[in-house]
């Protein structure tokens, strides 16, 4: 039996970075992405600036986006594509929410829910974030969260937006 999904999987992810250069971390973590194998890009959100959410005090602003993707790879496949894709872009996992050059998480796949160890899906804390909310509400508002029963649009009225705006960098 195959575990490559046929047809192609819609699945999103998201993009973080507050270290280094954090326009230039977005782009190559989006192009290393769009370019592998068993992936292709539907749609990007705009940038998004954010304040730090947790973590240690004293860290810079994140850049936020979301990129929608049709995957044929499995979900762990795809997950340990975007850790290899951290580690290459060097990010250090150190503290808890520490800044970092690049976070990829995989927000959702398909209406797939999953909680073990590596991968939990959806991804458990996207429907309380503006940095996540707002990039994805511009891509796929109606999207729904298989847990919530609630589209994008509508997780995005339940909590506070401020502290996340639309950045006036473009990719
Ligand atoms: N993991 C489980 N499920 C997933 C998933 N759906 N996608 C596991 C990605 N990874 C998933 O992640 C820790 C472990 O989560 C991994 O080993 C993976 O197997 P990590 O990237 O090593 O560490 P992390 O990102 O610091 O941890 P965590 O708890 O996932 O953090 P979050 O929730 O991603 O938050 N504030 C702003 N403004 N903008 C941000 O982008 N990001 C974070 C990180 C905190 N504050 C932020 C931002
Ligand atoms: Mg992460």
């Amino acid at each position: 039996m195959s575990a490559v999904p046929c047809p192609p999987i819609r699945a999103f992810i998201a993009f973080g970075s507050n270290l280094g250069d954090r326009h230039a971390n977005l782009l190559a973590a989006q192009e290393r992405l769009c370019t592998s194998a068993g992936i292709n890009c539907m749609a990007v959100s705009s940038l998004y600036e954010s304040q730090p959410c947790g973590g240690p005090d004293g860290q810079g602003l994140y850049l936020n986006a979301v990129l929608e993707i049709a995957t044929a790879l499995a979900p762990y496949a795809l997950l340990q594509l975007l850790q290899t894709i951290e580690h290459d872009l060097g990010r250090v996992r150190n503290e808890r929410w520490a800044e970092r050059t690049i976070d990829l998480d995989l927000l959702f796949y398909d209406d797939l829910i999953l909680q073990n160890g590596s991968l939990t899906l959806p991804h458990p804390r996207l429907h309380e974030r503006a940095f996540v909310l707002l990039p994805c509400a511009e891509i796929a508002p109606t999207l729904l969260h298989p847990l919530y029963g609630r589209t994008i649009l509508q997780l995005c009225t339940a909590i506070d937006l401020s502290g996340t705006w639309r950045s006036q960098q473009r990719w």
